[in-house]
Order: C-alpha cells, then sequence, then structure tokens
C-alpha cells in the first residue's frame, strides 16, 4: 500500500460531492475546485478526493490525489448503486495515489458493488496503489445507518474485501465506535463527516471521540470547506488528528 496511508493518522478533504448531491452544497466560493484544491494544501491535509473530471482539471500535485472511481447522482431513487465511472489505469496515469469506491452495504445492489470493488482492489494494488471503501450502509433493509452493529458491519466489510482503508459513518460514541474499529483489524478507519453538524464544537467532537475509539483519521469535506473559516477548521483538525490535542486545545486559534 501507498505510504501516504501508512502514516498513522491522517486527514483527507473529500470533494466528490458536486456529483453525489450536485452543486446544492456549494456557495459563491467552494463552488470553485480551485478553491477547494488550494485548501487542501494550505490547510495540509493528506489527500484529497475528487471524481476524474476535477481531477484532470484542477489537481495540482501538492497533496496527494484519492480518486473517486465510481459515484451516482442523487436524482435516481429506489435501491443504491453506483457503477465503475474510471478505471483504476485512468486513475494513475492522473497521478492518483488511491483509488475509491463507495459500496452501499445492504441494498439490493450490492452484490454488483461488492465485485467491481473486488476487482478494483487488485488492480489498484498491482499497480501499489491504495484501495479505500466508503461503505455506506443503505437501502430498504438497513434501518439505521449509524447503529453500532450496521456500523461495526460495514468496517468489517471493508477487512473481508482488502480495503486499505475504510471510510464509515460516526457512531456518536466512543465505545460502539471502537468495536466498529475493531472489527476492522488492520484496515485502517476513517470517519465520514455527512451534513454541517449544528456547531464547529460538535463536529470537532465527533472527530475527538473517532480518534479516541482508534480511528486513523476523517476523510472530510462539508464540515470543513463549508466552514465560515475552512482554514481555521482545518488548523483544529490537524491539532486533534495529528497533534492528539483535546477539544479545547484545538479551538484555541
Ligand atoms: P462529507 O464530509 O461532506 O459528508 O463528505 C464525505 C462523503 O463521503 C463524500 O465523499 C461524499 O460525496 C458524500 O459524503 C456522500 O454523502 P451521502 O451520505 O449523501 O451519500
Amino acid at each position: 500500500m501507498d505510504a501516504f496511508l501508512l502514516k498513522s493518522r491522517g486527514m483527507l478533504l473529500a470533494y466528490d460531492q458536486g456529483l453525489e448531491h450536485g452543486p446544492t452544497d456549494f456557495d459563491e466560493r467552494n463552488v470553485d475546485p480551485a478553491f477547494v484544491m488550494k485548501l487542501a494544501s494550505t490547510g495540509r491535509f493528506n489527500g484529497i478526493i475528487f471524481q476524474k473530471g476535477l481531477a484532470e482539471k484542477y489537481y495540482d500535485g501538492r497533496v496527494p490525489l484519492i480518486l473517486k472511481v465510481n459515484g451516482k447522482t442523487n436524482l435516481v431513487k429506489g435501491e443504491p448503486l453506483a457503477r465503475q465511472i474510471c478505471s483504476v489505469e485512468r486513475a494513475a496515469r492522473i497521478g492518483a495515489r488511491a483509488v475509491g469506491y463507495t459500496i452501499y452495504l445492504g441494498s439490493a445492489h450490492e452484490n454488483i458493488m461488492l465485485e467491481e470493488f473486488g476487482r478494483i482492489q487488485e488492480q489498484a494494488h498491482g499497480l501499489k496503489m491504495a484501495a479505500i471503501a466508503w461503505i455506506y450502509p443503505r437501502g430498504e433493509a438497513v434501518e439505521n445507518d449509524t447503529a453500532p452493529e450496521i456500523v461495526a458491519y460495514a468496517a468489517r466489510t471493508g477487512l473481508e474485501l482488502g480495503a486499505d482503508a475504510v471510510k464509515i459513518k460516526y457512531t456518536g460514541d466512543v465505545d460502539s465506535f471502537k468495536w466498529a474499529v475493531k472489527s476492522a483489524g488492520k484496515t485502517k478507519v476513517f470517519m465520514s463527516g455527512g451534513p454541517k453538524a449544528p456547531s464547529e464544537l460538535d463536529f470537532l467532537k465527533q472527530v475527538r471521540g473517532a480518534l479516541d475509539a482508534g480511528a486513523a483519521g476523517l476523510a472530510v469535506g462539508r464540515n470543513v470547506w463549508q466552514s465560515s473559516d475552512p482554514l481555521r477548521m482545518a488548523r483544529a483538525l490537524r491539532k486533534l488528528v495529528v497533534e492528539n490535542l483535546s477539544v479545547e486545545e484545538a479551538i484555541q486559534a
């Protein structure tokens, strides 16, 4: 696996929401991928997550690239399915150090995504790239996607599938998230952000909880680039993730 993911802790900046949700997440400033690209390096993130189109036009090489190789819009209703839309070879040529792939665990179509990820993981490792699985339990069979057992199942699935890292949602408390991290074994766990939290303090507390439970870091977007001061948020996250400080210490500028 690529060395940058082997570091003990890391923070990745996610910016594939333009496909997943449409520009509704954006404002005049963060709608510009160049703004987020610059934020990734000035905010000292360990990686930027783009879809192919953004990477081809905006990736500046200053931070490691994680290329999402599947995706979908939110316009189609029903059981979720996100198919591969970029080859691993193309991701490597663009300069990606890792590929990302979303699996909707529990969806009626999960078999297609499990099979695709299996192939992508082998191709990525063949090219010395890491394979990161976003594992989001979703669909009619899933009642509560942040229930501890289902989050732990998502984490374990990442290990079973050979993911180098798994991106999962926080359960809401340290003890239950510990079980998810333990279930992931040698697969690193990154906490996923979600919509902007009611306050920055709330979000930092979630991050602290995930780290205390053993997470290797986070892969977040909206809570950073939707912040009124994204660089301040990046600094606070770094204090938690890299310096392992408390929330109180992290919010002191
Ligand atoms: P956020 O921190 O903004 O939630 O980003 C994490 C992420 O996994 C993105 O990579 C992705 O676009 C989005 O969440 C998917 O969100 P949803 O839960 O709506 O599928």
